[in-house]
């Protein structure tokens, strides 16, 4: 396909963009074709609030541009803090993975997202090869999604005791009961399903929006699988980056653990962006 395709003549009225279109379209990171594929991207389309204009609206708001780590002001995304010390969910989660987890694999994921967005914006330009959308279109799913699962994957934990662990509590809880049968239930069906997990993936407990009904469900790679339309609530990283310094083979010790320090209040915070009149 020819460059000029990529650059139609109305493209510079597009350009100034009012600002809230403009946060929104690069926070989802896909344009127009965003707002229909943000299931699929997963988790990148659905766990980003779209700007502060936005806030409260269905399927972009799970997490703050913050914890996002969306900049404003540089209309690029940084690496988000970790919101506790790289120790602090032992023995749950080794203080060196959580060093390379977040300073090596996420800060890769924001790399990676961020080079596809812009040769992306340089084809569109007329500056880059046009045969090479599709391989920049699939970097930019992986990393986006990547991202996005980590931001909120540090959010959902908390050091034992001290917001992690134990039982939820609020409209989260009563969900689950409703949904699953039991917290108890809940916890074996999300064990095994994050066991499960073909290679690289993630377990997922996400808010079906059209039912309004909790579902678990698997995730491969960064985004594979995903369902369209639902909205990550909590979600657990299954690569073997995640675990394999303190467990080996052995995931389901290590999925079992992750219970010891889930922030339930955190989950049931994000539950209630997404259903604002609970
Ligand atoms: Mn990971």
């Amino acid at each position: 396909m020819p460059a000029s395709e990529f650059a139609p003549e109305r493209a510079p009225e597009l350009a100034p963009a009012d600002p809230t279109r403009r946060t929104a379209l690069a926070a989802l990171g896909l344009g127009a074709a965003a707002a229909t594929t943000a299931g699929l991207t997963g988790v990148a389309g659905a766990a980003v609030a779209a700007g502060a204009s936005t806030a409260g609206a269905p399927g972009f708001a799970v997490l703050s541009p913050a914890e996002a780590g969306w900049n404003a002001a540089t209309q690029r995304y940084e690496l988000p803090a970790l919101p506790y010390a790289h120790d602090a969910l032992e023995p749950a989660i080794d203080a060196e993975t959580m060093r390379i987890h977040h300073g090596k694999h996420h800060a890769g994921y924001i790399r990676g997202m961020q080079r596809a967005l812009d040769k992306l914006e340089a084809i569109r330009a007329g500056e880059g090869d046009a045969a090479l959308v599709k391989h920049w279109s699939r970097e930019l799913s992986f990393h986006s999604a990547g991202h996005f699962n980590h931001a909120l994957f540090w959010r959902v934990m908390a050091p034992a005791g001290q917001g992690g662990g134990g039982r939820p509590a609020g409209p989260i809880a009563s969900m689950i009961d409703r949904d699953f049968g039991s917290f108890d239930a809940f916890r074996v069906h999300f064990i095994a399903a994050s066991a499960a997990v073909e290679g690289s993936g993630w377990g997922w407990l996400v808010l079906d929006p059209v039912a309004d009904r909790l579902m678990i469900i698997q995730g491969e790679k960064q985004q594979n699988l995903m369902t369209t339309g639902a909205v990550p609530l909590l979600g657990l990283d299954v690569w073997e980056h995640a675990y394999y310094l303190r467990y080996q083979n052995r995931r389901r010790e290590y999925v079992e653990n992750f219970f010891d320090v889930i922030n339930w209040a955190q989950v049931d915070s994000m539950l209630g962006r997404m259903r604002p009149t609970d």
